[in-house]
């Protein structure tokens, strides 16, 4: 359900193609809202059904023809609903977690493998995350300069810091995770000697 207000979000910023969706979603909201492409297509189709979304068709080349989306003011006013609504938090489903309570039944070696695949990962996500607010603040994310190329002037401190705020929490939780990880190993080290 929440790949719409994903959508949504993308959308308020500009009309797109549904090949365009796909290229700006990855580069912009995808990092808070991960998706396949394969869900995309088809979640855009349903939300022009529920008329969220109008798709007005475009000659492309000579012969073809693409489709546009644009948000209607039922999908700005489905979004602004859902940004006044809190959360249904959903029950712990971790699979690190998992796995970290019954590491009793791992080799050793494979344990002290999964906590360093752990540690890599978050790290290259913090990394991605760091060149994204820098690409935040500096306002060379080209989906974030058309969206504040739309907006009025004195919401762009606004519009930009809360992005890179979000960016700063994942920062801050991929930290965590590593420090985690890093104790997993010792404690590895301890229990498995
Ligand atoms: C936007 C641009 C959003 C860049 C982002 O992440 C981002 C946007 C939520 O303007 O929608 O990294």
């Amino acid at each position: 359900m929440s790949l719409r207000y994903a959508l949504l979000a993308l959308l308020t910023s500009q009309p797109l193609t549904g090949y365009d969706v796909l290229k700006h979603f990855e580069q912009s909201v995808g990092y808070v809202w991960h998706a396949p492409d394969s869900q995309i297509y088809p979640e855009l189709r349903r939300m022009e059904k529920d008329g969220l979304l109008n798709g007005v068709e475009e000659p492309w080349g000579t012969k073809g023809k693409k489709k546009r989306y644009h948000i209607t003011p039922e999908g700005v006013e489905a979004f602004r609903s859902w940004m006044n609504t809190t959360l249904d938090y959903a029950r712990e489903r971790d699979p690190i977690h998992l796995k970290a309570a019954y590491l009793e039944w791992a080799d050793p070696d494979q344990a002290r493998n999964q906590m360093h695949a752990h540690i890599a990962y978050h790290s290259s996500r913090a990394q991605q995350w760091r060149e994204m607010i820098a690409a935040l603040e500096d306002r060379s994310n080209p989906i974030l300069a058309t969206r504040l190329a739309a907006a009025p002037k004195e919401d762009w401190t606004k519009i930009a810091g809360y992005k890179i705020f979000t960016y700063e929490g994942m920062i801050d939780r991929a930290k965590a995770e590593i420090e985690w990880a890093r104790r997993g190993l010792d404690l590895i080290d301890k229990l498995e000697s």
